[in-house]
């Protein structure tokens, strides 16, 4: 399997799926400015939507949508229960947390991305995101992760879309059960594993998860002038 990827993006949420399930995968960096992959192939060719995250099967079939691309993957280690079984109350449950991850929070950070989009329009866009996390709130207050006890699929999507409040200057400190659940997977990522811990101890995985998890500032820096050509187009949610 190939996961295409960008620094920053959505792409993150899949990739820590694979790390979490130890599934052996190729890791193809996507220039989203020019659509180049790093193994120097046109990103488009494979997905025509031009969009991070794409997953290319053995068999060459692509698989896109990150909600998609994640129950995809845990359901090929279904005893890393990072996904309710199919067909199964809990994961139609686990089908509307995606969902809303990425109608309403994905999508609904787009538009603070958009240079174009003046402060005070964004402030209403700010507002709703603040209302949505009001509500994730209240889940994390009573339980460690969204759908329960247990690090899910869904936990990776929410926590790689939250490190974006970082880029917004949003501090996620004003919802605490939020920076709780973030400071907790972060540290286990931190810890040279993965978010539920798979992979600990070992020295390659352990150096490319600090290269995810803590090169973010570095990323900024470098790419300062990055911008998402797909949130940059004007979009109202
Ligand atoms: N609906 C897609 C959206 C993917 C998406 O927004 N990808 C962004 C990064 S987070 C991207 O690669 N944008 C570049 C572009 O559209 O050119 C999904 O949920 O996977």
């Amino acid at each position: 399997m190939k996961l295409y990827s960008a620094p920053n993006t959505c792409s993150l949420s899949p990739h820590i799926v694979l790390r979490e399930l130890d599934l052996p995968f190729e890791l193809v960096m996507v220039d989203n400015r020019t659509k180049r992959t790093s193994n120097g192939g046109d990103f488009r060719a494979i997905n025509p939507k031009g969009y991070v995250a794409a997953l290319q099967l053995d068999n060459g079939e692509v698989l896109t949508e990150g909600p998609a691309i994640v129950q995809y993957l845990a359901d090929l280690r279904p005893e890393a229960a990072l996904a309710p079984v199919s067909g199964s109350w809990q994961r139609v449950r686990l089908q509307e947390m995606l969902n809303y991850i990425g109608t309403e929070i994905h999508a609904g950070a787009s538009p603070l991305f958009n240079a174009a989009i003046p402060d005070e329009v964004k402030a209403i866009f700010r507002e709703r995101l603040f209302r949505r996390f009001g509500e994730i709130e209240s889940t994390l207050a009573t339980q460690d992760h969204l759908l329960g006890p247990l690090f899910g699929v869904a936990d990776a999507y929410l926590y790689t879309v939250l490190l974006w409040m970082e880029l917004f200057a949003i501090d996620i400190g004003r919802w605490p059960a939020i920076a709780a659940y973030m400071a907790r997977i972060a540290a286990s990522c931190g810890a040279g594993g993965t978010p539920g811990g798979a992979g600990g101890g070992d020295p390659d995985l352990g150096r490319d998860d600090r290269m995810l998890f803590h090169a973010r500032q570095d990323h900024l820096t470098k790419h300062a002038g990055w911008r998402n050509p797909l949130i940059v187009s004007p979009v109202i949610a």
